[in-house]
């Protein structure tokens, strides 16, 4: 009885009958498949994904890069930054985009190099604010990286193919969000309406995003 009480909680959570598929496709100017664009997607619908984002993340500086080099962390979110290089990084984050004009928050963290044989340094901050922070060094002007910080649990990244798939959005009218690190001006929300038939959008750039260097 208790089995069979569980057994159609769960078909009712598996079969999708109160959540669908929404699929994006980021491409840029050019129309080519874009990486490590944000697509959040905003429900007014209750429910949390399957597999929520993890609430505490790592990014690590190494061989004067941030890795990785767009970081994706819910508000709340224990972000620890990991200092592997022998040499001091003196780790700055501030709003990114137009906000980084008006902005006076974010943060500064010194991290001194990581001793030989030793363990790295390390810094905590928490993501309290959503939206894209950029990331520099004040010693290594070169360094730049990003973390978008999320208010919905609906985020993810683009793969290489551009693509970011969620699986288990709840039924009814939602809003797909895209953010890219080289794309300063807001691109509009797209509505999209989730239900039996996968709910599908392409956005596109107004921009090519510059390569990064490998
Ligand atoms: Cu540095």
């Amino acid at each position: 009885m208790r089995f069979a009480t569980l057994l159609i909680a769960y078909c009712a959570l598996s079969t999708g009958a109160s959540a669908g598929i929404v699929s994006v496709t980021v491409v840029d100017k050019e129309g080519k498949p874009v990486q490590d664009a944000v697509v959040v997607v905003s429900t007014t619908a209750r429910g949390q994904p399957k597999v929520p984002l993890p609430m505490a993340i790592t990014i690590d500086q190494e061989k004067m890069r941030f890795i990785p080099p767009v970081s994706l962390a819910p508000v709340g979110a224990r972000v620890t930054f990991v200092n592997k290089d022998p040499w001091e990084h003196h780790v700055r984050g501030s709003a990114a985009g137009l906000a980084q004009f008006s902005s006076t928050g974010g943060f500064e963290l010194r991290l001194d190099g990581k001793p030989e044989g030793k363990p790295a340094k390390t810094a905590e901050i928490t993501a309290d604010k959503a939206g894209p922070v950029l990331l520099g060094c004040h010693i290594h002007g070169s360094m730049r990286g990003h973390m978008y910080v999320t208010d919905s649990p609906w985020a993810q990244r683009t793969t290489p193919e551009g693509l970011a798939v969620f699986d288990d959005v709840p039924d009814g009218p939602a809003q797909v969000r895209v953010w890219q690190a080289d794309q300063l001006i807001d691109l509009p929300l797209q509505a999209v309406t989730v239900g039996a038939n996968p709910a599908r959008a392409t956005v596109q750039l107004q921009v090519v995003p510059r390569r990064r260097r490998v």
